[in-house]
């Protein structure tokens, strides 16, 4: 049976849910919604606390710049930021703010993604975004977590036990293969 890397996160940790805002997850679009929520459901999942709020750099540029401004007065510590094709809101928060800013280029109908991917990557000297994978939601939400989790010790053991639980689904699947075989092993893993 096929299970998620978010599955094995969902359903094993039990959260510690903390007062305060501390993950900003902005989209530009609710469209980037879907690329997004790998990011969120991992961060709740973890005890970490999200706000996700839809900012556009060009479509609501005032909003954005307001919120990048403040974010970290709000009480944010990191700020995922999601965009696809002209994919600008990344590295305007990062511009806008000390906070570490991660982005998450979305796959765009056009372009694949490729554009959005380069519209984030290639950030000026001095403004630095870290960027994941095209569609990347989930790592962005577990290197939002591990930056937390530097200064979490609570935090850092449940990502501790998340990675033993990736280790053990791998060897648990490794068995079943060798156990299955490579015909009966796919036929699983077509109807599951
Ligand atoms: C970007 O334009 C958004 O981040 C989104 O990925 C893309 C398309 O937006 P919609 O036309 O779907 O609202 O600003």
């Amino acid at each position: 049976m096929a299970v998620s890397l978010q599955a094995a996160v969902s359903n094993t940790l039990e959260p510690t849910i903390v007062a305060t805002p501390t993950v900003a997850v902005v989209m530009g679009s609710d469209s980037d919604l879907p690329t997004l929520k790998p990011a969120v459901s991992a961060l709740e999942d973890l005890g970490v606390h999200v706000e996700v709020r839809v900012l556009s750099a060009h479509r609501t540029p005032l909003e954005m710049m307001d919120f990048a401004r403040h974010a970290k007065q709000l009480g944010f510590l990191v700020i995922i930021a999601g965009a696809g094709g002209a994919a600008h809101l990344p590295g305007m928060m990062a511009s806008l703010t000390t906070l570490p800013v991660i982005g998450v280029p979305v796959k765009s109908r056009s372009l694949s993604g490729v554009d959005s991917l380069h519209s984030i990557v290639q950030m000026p000297g001095g403004i630095p975004v870290a960027t994941v994978a095209i569609d990347g939601g989930l790592n962005a939400g577990l290197l939002a977590a591990q930056i937390l989790a530097i200064s979490d010790s609570s935090l850092s053991e449940r990502l501790e036990e998340y990675r033993q639980q990736l280790h053990d689904m791998v060897v648990a699947k490794d068995a079943r293969l060798k156990d299955l075989g490579v015909d009966a092993y796919l036929d699983v893993m077509s109807n599951s």
